[in-house]
């Protein structure tokens, strides 16, 4: 795989979309998204929660919460992925509450502890789109865009970037967002 170096163009670096289940996947970390207590939930904070095992509450019992926009990071225990990077996504309540700002962060704070703990590849789910009801079009705009200017920016070692999408239409809304954003791919 080619290496990525700060200043080369981010098409380079290889940002995937996939349908699926983000507990599967072998990852150096899969991001959790989380409520500010960190204490687990539903949704795919509650599937993450059962496939790592007791040990991760346990872990995520010590970091006292986490605020929105901010992430933590933990060992992935029973995972395939060796850590998760827990976010907290905003709640989705019109659009006038810094709901836009504080997604970006989520993942641009995300990909900061990536690069603080030298990993190689981490994937996301579309946080906030569940149970935080942040309308998948714009939050996927968010998701992609904030992730390519923070990797334009520096990528550290980082090779890979996958978007899990768990249904058939975020897939596609993630898509049709990709080739915007990518036009020459
Ligand atoms: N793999 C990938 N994506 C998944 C999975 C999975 N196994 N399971 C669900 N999704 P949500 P939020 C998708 O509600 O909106 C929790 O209770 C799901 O279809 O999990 O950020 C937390 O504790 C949706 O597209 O997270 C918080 O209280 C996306 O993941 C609250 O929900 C996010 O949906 C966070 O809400």
């Amino acid at each position: 795989m080619q290496e990525i170096k700060k200043g080369d163009k981010i098409s380079t670096l290889r940002i995937e979309l996939i349908k699926g289940d983000i507990t599967k996947v072998m990852a150096d970390a899969i991001v959790n998204a989380a409520n500010s207590t960190l204490l687990g939930g539903g949704g795919v904070d509650a599937a993450i929660h059962r496939a790592a095992g007791p040990k991760l509450l346990a872990e995520c019992a010590t970091l006292k919460g986490c605020a929105t926009g901010s992430a933590k990071i933990t060992k992935g225990y029973n995972l395939p992925a060796k850590f998760v990077i827990h976010t907290v996504g905003p709640v989705w309540s019109g659009g006038k509450h810094s709901e836009e700002k504080l997604l970006a962060g989520c993942y641009s704070n995300c990909l900061s502890l990536a690069r603080e703990h030298s990993l190689e590849s981490i994937a996301f789910p579309s946080i906030s789109t569940g149970a935080y009801r942040f309308p998948i079009k714009p939050a996927s705009r968010i998701a992609l865009n904030t992730v390519k200017t923070c990797l334009e920016k520096d990528p550290g070692v980082l090779k890979k970037v996958i978007f899990v999408l768990f249904s058939d239409n975020d897939l596609a809304v993630y898509q049709e967002n990709y080739r915007d954003l990518f036009p020459e791919s």
